[in-house]
């Protein structure tokens, strides 16, 4: 169903049959899963067959087991079980509905803010190293770019080798200019370049790459606290966007990892990526509830065009999809 006609940097998808292509990427990448856990759960809640005590447990450890975590697993079985009790339901297929719509509320809880108008729309890009961030930043890029914006991208991760290099490479892919200064450089004349660049170019949407491995926590907060600072020295309200990249493969311990940045700067919202190369789709439930952020954009793939706004009612669709 076509839910969003406007997302916050205006990049939702445009008509009916962009919004279906997304949901069938979601979809895709979510086989993995489906084949796993999630698909198990399903076959447990496809049957006529009365509702038992064995059944609520074999929920709770397919749950467990598909990364969901402990206290969104506990709470999902117990609003179940409640929910079917109450409504006086007897079969497993009945509650299948139940069971979907509060794991749909799991991701409402953090719901999408109000919509932010702001040129240049600035967009940082956080998270560990290798969860996906520069690829997300092709992404992203090619995205506003299919949508009529203009991108210019800031290549601030100047502490790995080759970082620039590869931000490049997809910059060219996408056929957006890069301001970048080399590896090695002050990631935050890196940014105040780009901010300068921006805004006399006038250009739409600026999206930074950022460092994933600065090895202690401090230099983590206070390089982004000093990059922070430089856009606001020219753009006060930004950035507009603080994205958490996740990596799903990682699990409940990538999780862990990436609540480090909680503290180093404002996220706004969290990306899951990699969703297509796990089979255990369920950390998206742990992620939300950890991290305490809506979800706004799902990884489904290597490629640039492979990434969707995130639904969380097709996404509990997409787990249950019976193909
Ligand atoms: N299958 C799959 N692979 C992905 C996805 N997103 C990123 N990758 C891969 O993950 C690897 C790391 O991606 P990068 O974008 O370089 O990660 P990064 O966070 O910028 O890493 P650092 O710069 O080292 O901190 C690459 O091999 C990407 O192709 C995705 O959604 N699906
Ligand atoms: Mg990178």
């Amino acid at each position: 169903m076509f839910r969003r006609l406007f997302g916050r940097g205006q990049d939702a998808p445009r008509s009916e049959e962009e919004a279906r292509a997304e949901e069938q990427q979601v979809e895709q990448s979510l086989a993995k899963s489906r084949q796993g856990m999630f698909g198990r759960i399903t076959q447990m809640f496809a049957t006529d067959e009365p509702i038992t005590d064995e059944l609520w447990d074999e929920l709770e450890e397919a749950l467990i087991q598909g990364d969901v975590g402990i206290e969104t697993t506990l709470y999902l079985v117990n609003r179940t079980k409640d929910r079917v009790n109450r409504n006086n339901i007897k079969k497993a297929r009945e509650a299948r509905e139940m069971l979907k719509a509060e794991m749909v509320s799991v991701f409402q809880e953090y719901a999408d803010r109000e919509p932010v108008v702001a040129r240049p729309f600035v967009i940082l890009v956080v998270g560990v190293n290798g969860s996906g961030k520069t690829t997300l930043i092709a992404k992203l890029a090619h995205r506003y770019k299919r949508f009529g914006k203009s991108v210019i991208l800031a290549a601030a991760d100047t502490f790995r080798a080759a970082a620039t290099e590869q931000l490049e490479t997809w910059a060219e892919r996408a056929g957006v200019p890069i301001i970048s200064r080399g590896q090695g450089a002050d990631a935050g004349a890196v940014v105040y370049d780009a901010v300068n660049a921006a805004i006399e170019r006038n250009v739409d949407v600026l999206i930074i790459d950022t460092a994933g491995r600065l090895h202690a926590k401090f230099n983590l907060m206070r390089e982004l606290e000093k990059l922070r600072n430089v856009i606001r020295r020219r753009i006060p309200d930004g950035p507009h966007e603080v994205l958490l990249v996740i990596d799903a493969t990682t699990g409940q311990n990538g999780v862990l990892q990436a609540k480090a940045f909680l503290e180093a700067v404002d996220v706004t919202d969290v990306v899951v990526t990699k969703m297509d190369g796990t089979a255990k789709g369920g950390i998206a439930f742990a992620i939300s509830q950890d991290i305490e952020r809506p979800i706004r954009y799902l990884g489904t793939g290597e490629k640039i065009g492979d990434l969707a706004l995130f639904d969380a009612e097709s996404f509990v669709d997409a787990l249950f999809a019976e193909k």
